[in-house]
């Protein structure tokens, strides 16, 4: 037996388990699909204890907020409980694993093509917020400092100063915030190699921009931007949807906590209105489609009512932080070694990182754009 299939006895599944293999994209966890000798199927997840921290505290968020859902007669993940009561297994090795059911009858998607889904998907985002909303209680903050951008700054300037894996060329300086003006050039003539050459480049890339993610945070900081009960994770495949195209409800809850929705808004602008993969191996080929942007942000301000001016001021901005973010994240991966996200070959992390800040150029470039997208939606709701 694998691993897998002995950890599935210790949850209550009232009907035997007739198979468990490997499901999914998912970058962070493990997860599996469970099949019974009834009709009902399970999901059950090794969670990255190396990325959460502390999983009992998670698995506690994610019972509460579900139970709020659940009470609204609304459909959203069904955790299962162990023999011993508890919302997850500690296995000897000590993994945490935590179970819940497989909801039948949805779809999900890693790319979004027509206008239908993604406007659905926009609903999708806005009801799981405005259904958090009259939360009331804490939740534990599951990965402190997550959409920070204070925060990933000291982290990439402590990974670009330490280099790990020697793909910076060993080369000083990179972690210096204010580049020569020739270091952002195409480096010709240089001695260094063209891998380190253009990783160096990808990296004045992150500092030049950084005077301005800095005043978007700035606003989350001193609270014009408020504190809501966020997803944080909000991509495409972090949603379930129906056979007919509308949405079901949001899964991958791990990273539900109090921040901005506005990081929601921006992580699904990012992953729904890109005309590619997130992988993308020619970033020539990726663009920020406006129709998708529009229809994203309809279906999402049709149920995000709550919004206040700020955030709606700053909604096509946090598109910007969030890919800004994400490219931040997938090139420091790389030049950390590839120590957080799954890869499946050695330059992964690199090829999306191309690929985000070829998003995030196609996002400043139809900035306007966007802007007076998100202002006629607003005036005609
Ligand atoms: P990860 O945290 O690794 O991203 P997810 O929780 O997003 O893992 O799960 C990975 C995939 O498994 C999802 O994209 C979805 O296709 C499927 N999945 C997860 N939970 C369920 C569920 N309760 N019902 C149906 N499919 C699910
Ligand atoms: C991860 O867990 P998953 O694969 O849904 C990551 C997100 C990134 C995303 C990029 C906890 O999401 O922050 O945006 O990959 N989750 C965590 O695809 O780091
Ligand atoms: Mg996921």
């Amino acid at each position: 037996m694998t691993d897998a299939q002995l950890i599935v006895t210790h949850f209550c599944i009232p009907e035997p388990v007739t198979k468990v293999a490997a499901l999914g994209e998912g970058y962070i966890n493990d997860t599996f699909l469970v099949e019974t000798a009834g009709t009902q199927r399970y999901i059950l997840q090794r969670k990255n204890k190396t990325i959460f921290s502390n999983v009992p505290g998670m698995m506690d968020n994610i019972a509460r907020i579900t139970e709020h859902i659940r009470s609204k007669g609304q459909e959203t993940l069904q955790l299962l409980a162990t023999e011993d009561g508890k919302w997850f297994y500690t296995d000897n090795d000590g993994e945490y694993w935590a179970c819940c059911v497989f909801i039948e009858n949805s779809v999900s998607y890693e790319c979004a093509d027509t206008p239908g889904l993604i406007r659905s998907g926009g609903m999708g985002v806005g009801q799981f917020q405005s259904l958090l909303a009259d939360f009331e209680g804490t939740l534990e903050e599951t990965l402190p400092g997550f959409h920070n951008i204070r925060y990933r700054f000291e982290q990439f300037a402590e990974a670009v100063k330490n280099d790990a894996a020697g793909r910076l060329g060993g080369c000083s300086g990179a972690d210096r915030e204010e580049p020569e003006e020739s270091e952002t050039e195409s480096g010709e003539g240089s001695s260094e190699e063209p891998g380190v050459r253009e990783l160096r480049q990808l990296v004045n890339e992150i500092w030049r921009r950084k005077p301005a993610m800095m005043d978007f945070y700035r606003l989350i900081e001193n609270g014009d931007i408020p504190k809501r009960i966020s997803h944080n994770d909000t991509k495409l495949s972090n949603f379930l949807f129906r056979k007919d195209g509308s949405v079901l409800c949001a899964i991958d809850l791990d990273t539900v906590m109090q921040s901005s929705v506005l990081y929601d808004y921006g992580d699904a602008i990012r992953s729904y209105s890109n005309t590619c993969p997130e992988d993308e191996k020619d970033p020539g080929k990726v663009r920020m489609d406006p129709e998708r942007f529009t229809a994203f942000t309809e279906g999402y301000l049709s149920e995000a009512r709550f919004l206040n001016k700020t955030e709606k001021d700053r909604l096509v901005f946090s598109a910007l932080y969030i890919t800004y973010e994400q490219y931040l994240r997938f090139l420091m991966d790389y030049i950390n070694g590839d120590t957080y996200y799954k890869i499946r070959y050695p330059t992964h992390n690199l090829v999306r990182a191309r690929a985000q800040l070829a998003l995030l150029k196609s996002m400043e470039a139809h900035y306007n754009l966007m802007q007076q997208t998100v202002k006629t939606i607003l005036i005609n709701f």
